[in-house]
C-alpha cells in the first residue's frame, strides 16, 4: 500500500474529514513537492496542493497524484472555499507542527469546522524508508565517508576547527551534497566533551581529541556520522574510553535486529558503558531515525518502545564525555534489515593521527 492510501486509512480510524499537512518534510514525503511555501490538504477522495504562483510548474512536475491548487493571498481564502467544496466538518492539524497564530487564522476564517489536532501521522509512515529514499541515503553517506577520508590527509595542528569544518562542507558540496545535513561539530581537546560543540575558531593542539560530526544531503535525504581521532599517540585514558565506546557500538550490531524495541538496542549500549563506571557520561540516546530529517524517528533511546522494522534507517552514536577532560563519539548509520542490520557508514574506526 502507498503512503497515501496508509494516511488516508488513518484519517478514516480517525473519523476526519480531512487533513491538512503543513510541515514541509511532510508535505515533500508525501507529494514530492520541494518548493518552501504550500500545504496538502488529503480528502479520502482528493489530493490537493496548495501553493502560490511562484510554484504552478514545479508543483505540477514534482507531485503528479495531487492537483494543484494556485492559492489566494492570504492561504485561508482558498481553504474556505476547498472545506466548502469537499464538506470538511473535521479538520486534522499537526498539533506538533502548527503555530497558535496559524491556529488561530484557520479557527477566526473557517467557522463550522472542527480544528482537530492530531499527532503526526507521517513521521510513523516515515520510519520505513522507501528503496528509493535507501539509495539516496546510502548516496549521502558514501559522499560523508569520502569527506572523512580527506579530511583525515588535512588536518593537522594548528588549524582551528572552522577551517576543518569548512573543508568538509566544500568538499562534500564538490560531490554533490545540497547542504550540510547540520551545522557541522568539530570540537576539539576540551570541547570533545560537548556533544554538539559547534565548530570554532579554537586551533588544534597536538594530543587533543578531535570528534567531527556532519553529514550530507542528497535528493532531501540526510546522513550523518561521527569520527572521534587523537592528534598524536593517544594516551592510556583516550584510548581506554575509546575502546570502550567502540565496544559498545560493536556490541549493539551483533544483537540489533527487526522484532527488538528501540529501547533494548539503546540498552546494549548503555549497559556495557555503565558497567565500565561511565553510564552518567552517556547522557544522549544511542541513536535516531534519519530520513528527510536529521532528527526523526524512531529514536534509540531509554523510552521508545518502537519495535524495529526490516527498512529503518538509524543512527548508532554512543559516546562519553567528560567535562573539562574531552570526549568520545563513534557514529555510523544503519539499515535494519530481515535479518539484522547493514552498516551503510564506511569510515574507518581504528583511526588515531599520528601527525604533527
Ligand atoms: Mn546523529
Amino acid at each position: 500500500m502507498n503512503k497515501l492510501s496508509q494516511l488516508k486509512n488513518t484519517l478514516q480510524a480517525e473519523g476526519l474529514d480531512a487533513l491538512l499537512i503543513a510541515k514541509p518534510t511532510n508535505r515533500r514525503y508525501l507529494s514530492g513537492f520541494t518548493g518552501t511555501s504550500g500545504m496538502l490538504l488529503i480528502t479520502p477522495e482528493a489530493n490537493l496542493l496548495l501553493t502560490d504562483f511562484r510554484y504552478k510548474d514545479q508543483a505540477a512536475q514534482q507531485a503528479p497524484e495531487f492537483q494543484i491548487v494556485i492559492h489566494s493571498f492570504p492561504l485561508v481564502k482558498t481553504l474556505q472555499e476547498l472545506v466548502t467544496k469537499y464538506e470538511v466538518k473535521k479538520l486534522g492539524l499537526e498539533k506538533e507542527f502548527i503555530t497558535i497564530a496559524v491556529y488561530q487564522e484557520l479557527h477566526e476564517n473557517l467557522p463550522g469546522v472542527d480544528l482537530v489536532p492530531v499527532k503526526d501521522f507521517c513521521a510513523e509512515l516515515r520510519y520505513i524508508k522507501t528503496p528509493e529514499e535507501i539509495t539516496y541515503m546510502k548516496k549521502a553517506v558514501e559522499i560523508a565517508d569520502k569527506a572523512f577520508l580527506h579530511i583525515m590527509d588535512f588536518i593537522r595542528v594548528g588549524l582551528s576547527e572552522k577551517e576543518i569544518a569548512l573543508e568538509l562542507e566544500f568538499f562534500m558540496r564538490r560531490l554533490g551534497s545540497e547542504k550540510n545535513a547540520f551545522d557541522i561539530i568539530a570540537a576539539s581537546g576540551v570541547r570533545s566533551s560537548l556533544p554538539h560543540g559547534i565548530a570554532t575558531n579554537k586551533t588544534i593542539a597536538p594530543g587533543e581529541l578531535v570528534t567531527l560530526d556532519f553529514g550530507a544531503v542528497y535528493n532531501g535525504c540526510h546522513s550523518d556520522m561521527t569520527r572521534t581521532v587523537v592528534m598524536g599517540e593517544p594516551d592510556a585514558r583516550q584510548r581506554e574510553i575509546y575502546d570502550l565506546v567502540l565496544r559498545a557500538q560493536e556490541e549493539v550490531y551483533k544483537v540489533i535486529r527487526p522484532g527488538m524495541k528501540a529501547r533494548e538496542a539503546d540498552a546494549v549500549a548503555r549497559d556495557i558503558i555503565s558497567k565500565a563506571g561511565y553510564g552518567e557520561n552517556f547522557g544522549h540516546g544511542l541513536g535516531h531515525g534519519v530520513g528527510l530529517e536529521i532528527h526523526e524517528g524512531p529514536r534509540l533511546a531509554p523510552s521508545d518502545e518502537t519495535i524495529l522494522e526490516p527498512g529503518m534507517v538509524v543512527s548508532v552514536e554512543p559516546g562519553i564525555y567528560l567535562s573539562g577532560w574531552g570526549g568520545v563519539r563513534i557514529e555510523d548509520l544503519v539499515v535494519i534489515t530481515p535479518d539484522g542490520c547493514e552498516i551503510l557508514t564506511k569510515s574507518p574506526k581504528n583511526i588515531f593521527l599520528m601527525k604533527k
